[in-house]
C-alpha cells in the first residue's frame, strides 16, 4: 500500500519521457511502473506531465539590501511563491552583514527560515571578506558542514573582490571541493560610465543599462574564467545575459575547462528598452547584468537549446516598486545608481520556460527538466536525492497541465513584491499540483500544505567539482 499514487501521467526525467504510475511511501519515490497497487491517496494525472519539482539555485530572500531598502520577500513569501511556480527546493544566498562572520550570518538566516518555508532550502555563501582566517578555517569548516558553494562578486562596492582575492577563494574551493559562482561585471568600468552619465544629467533608470554594457560583462567573464583556469577549478558563471559572454564560456570549455553556465528569464524575455518606461517605471526592470537587445535574447535562447547553459534560474531578487523602501526610494529617484538591483521571478521562471521553450518547440521536456531541476541538483550536491524521478529519491514532484493557459498577472502570484516584470505575458502550461516530500502542497492551484513543511537541506560536495579533467591531470 502506497501513501500516494500518481496515476496515468507522462513522466519525464532529464533523459527520457515515459507513461507510468508513480508510488510514494514515507516521503520518497517507492515505485515507478504500470498498474501500481492502491494508494491511501491517489491523483489522476491523465493528460498531465509528472516532473521532478523545480530547483531554483539562484534566489535572494530576506537579504540585507542597504540603508532604507527592504527586500520584498522573506522565507515565507519567497518559498510560497516558489512553490506555486512548481519548485520544491530553492537555494538562496547568505550575505553576511558588515562585521558579521559567515557562521553568524548563517545562524541569522537559519533563524529567518526556521518554520517558515514551503519548499526545502539550502544556502550558498557570499564571500565578501576573504581573509586568511576565513579562507583557511571558516570556509573549510562550513564546506564540511554542508555549505558547499560560494558566490563572489566582481562588482558592487563593499562586495567586490579583486583578482587576488578571487584567486585565493578559488584556491579554497580547490582544496575543499566547493564550487564558486561568479558575478561577472567590471566594477571600475561601471564606475567610469556612471560618472560620465551622471555628469551629463542622464540619471533615469535606462542609464542603468548603458552603464553596464556587454563589454563590462564580457571582460569580467573572460577574467573569471582565466582565474579559474589558473587555479584549476570548475566555475559557475551566473546570470549570463548575452552572446559575447557565452563565447567566452565556449572558448574556456574548448581549452578543457569545466564551466557551468547559468542564464535567467530576464535575458530571454526583456530588453534594455523595458528600462525606458515613463515616470521611473523602468526601475521595475533594473537588475544586473541588465537585459540587453533582441540579438542577445536570441543568443541566450541558442545557449538554452545547444547546451551553453546548464542552469536556468530566476535570480529572484525582489523589491516593491511603489514603495519608499523599494525601487522608488528617495535616493533612487535622484539617480539610477541608487535603485535597488534585482527583479522578482521565482514563480514565473518555470512557466515561462515551459511555454516559450517546450510549447514553442525550442527544447524538449527532458531538456526542460535538466535546465530547471536535475542540473541544479547535480551542480550543487543534492543529486540523486533531488532533481530526478527515481526510486529512493525525495518525492518532490510538480504535475503540469500542458493545456492550462493564463496571462501572467501579479495579482495571481504569491510573492511579496507589487509587480511582475512579465505582467501580461500569455503562457501555456502551468504546474497545477506540487508535492514536497510526498505531501501535496498545492492542488489545482490551491495551497494545502503548511508553512514549515520545507526543511533545510545540507549538501554534499558538488558532483561537477569532483573529478574534473584538471584534477585527473594534476593528481594522477
Ligand atoms: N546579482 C545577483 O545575483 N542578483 C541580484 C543582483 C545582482 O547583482
Ligand atoms: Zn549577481
Ligand atoms: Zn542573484
Amino acid at each position: 500500500m502506497f501513501d500516494l499514487v500518481i496515476r496515468g501521467g507522462m513522466l519525464s526525467t532529464a533523459s527520457e519521457v515515459f507513461a507510468a504510475d508513480l508510488g510514494i511511501v514515507g516521503g520518497r519515490i517507492a515505485q515507478i511502473g504500470s498498474g501500481l497497487g492502491a494508494g491511501a491517496r491517489e491523483i489522476d494525472a491523465e493528460g498531465k506531465y509528472v516532473l521532478p519539482g523545480g530547483i531554483d539555485s539562484h534566489v535572494h530572500f530576506a537579504q540585507p539590501s542597504g540603508e532604507g531598502i527592504d527586500m520584498a520577500d522573506d522565507f515565507e513569501s519567497g518559498t510560497r511563491s516558489a512553490l506555486f511556480g512548481g519548485n520544491t527546493t530553492v537555494l538562496p544566498f547568505c550575505l553576511p552583514e558588515e562585521g558579521q562572520s559567515l557562521r553568524e550570518a548563517l545562524k541569522a538566516y537559519h533563524a529567518k527560515a526556521q518554520g517558515q518555508c514551503y519548499t526545502d532550502v539550502s544556502f550558498h555563501l557570499i564571500v565578501t571578506d576573504p581573509s586568511e582566517a576565513v579562507l583557511g578555517q571558516d570556509l573549510p569548516a562550513l564546506v564540511a558542514d554542508g555549505y558547499t558553494s560560494f558566490k563572489v562578486f566582481m562588482t558592487y562596492e563593499g562586495l567586490r573582490l579583486n583578482d587576488g582575492q578571487i584567486l585565493a577563494t578559488l584556491d579554497t574551493a580547490r582544496r575543499t571541493g566547493a564550487l564558486v559562482m561568479v558575478h561577472c561585471e567590471n566594477e571600475d568600468a561601471i564606475r567610469y560610465l556612471i560618472g560620465r552619465h551622471e555628469a551629463e544629467g542622464d540619471v533615469a533608470p535606462r542609464a542603468h543599462a548603458s552603464t553596464r554594457p556587454v563589454a563590462v560583462e564580457r571582460e569580467a567573464t573572460h577574467r573569471a574564467l582565466s582565474l579559474a583556469e589558473v587555479a584549476e577549478v570548475p566555475i559557475v558563471i551566473v546570470h549570463v545575459s548575452n552572446g559575447e559572454a557565452m563565447e567566452e564560456i565556449g572558448r574556456a570549455r574548448a581549452r578543457g575547462q569545466k564551466v557551468i553556465g547559468e542564464t535567467c528569464p530576464q535575458y530571454l524575455m526583456l530588453t534594455a528598452r523595458d528600462l525606458e518606461g515613463m515616470d521611473w517605471e523602468g526601475a521595475k526592470f533594473v537588475c544586473s547584468p541588465p537585459p540587453r537587445d533582441e540579438a542577445a535574447q536570441a543568443a541566450c535562447w541558442r545557449g538554452i537549446e545547444t547546451g551553453v547553459f546548464d542552469l536556468f534560474s530566476s535570480d529572484h531578487c525582489p523589491f516593491r516598486y511603489a514603495d519608499e523602501r523599494g525601487k522608488l526610494n528617495p535616493r533612487g529617484r535622484t539617480s539610477f545608481r541608487h535603485i535597488p538591483n534585482g527583479i522578482p521571478g521565482v514563480e514565473t521562471r518555470l512557466p515561462i520556460l515551459f511555454s516559450e521553450g517546450v510549447m514553442k518547440g525550442r527544447i524538449d521536456l527532458p531538456r526542460f527538466v535538466a535546465l530547471t531541476s536535475t542540473n541544479h541538483a547535480r551542480t550543487y550536491g543534492l543529486y540523486p536525492q533531488k532533481g530526478t524521478l527515481a526510486i529512493g529519491a525525495d518525492a518532490d514532484i510538480a504535475i503540469w497541465d500542458p493545456a492550462h493557459r493564463r496571462t501572467i498577472a501579479h495579482a495571481d502570484l504569491h510573492d511579496g513584491s507589487d509587480y511582475s516584470p512579465y505582467e501580461g505575458l500569455a503562457v501555456t502550461g502551468w504546474p497545477t499540483t506540487v508535492i514536497l516530500g510526498g505531501r501535496v502542497m498545492v492542488e489545482d492551484g490551491a495551497l494545502l500544505g503548511q508553512k514549515g513543511a520545507g526543511q533545510y537541506r545540507s549538501r554534499s560536495i558538488p558532483g561537477m567539482a569532483g573529478p574534473t579533467p584538471f584534477r585527473q591531470e594534476t593528481t594522477g
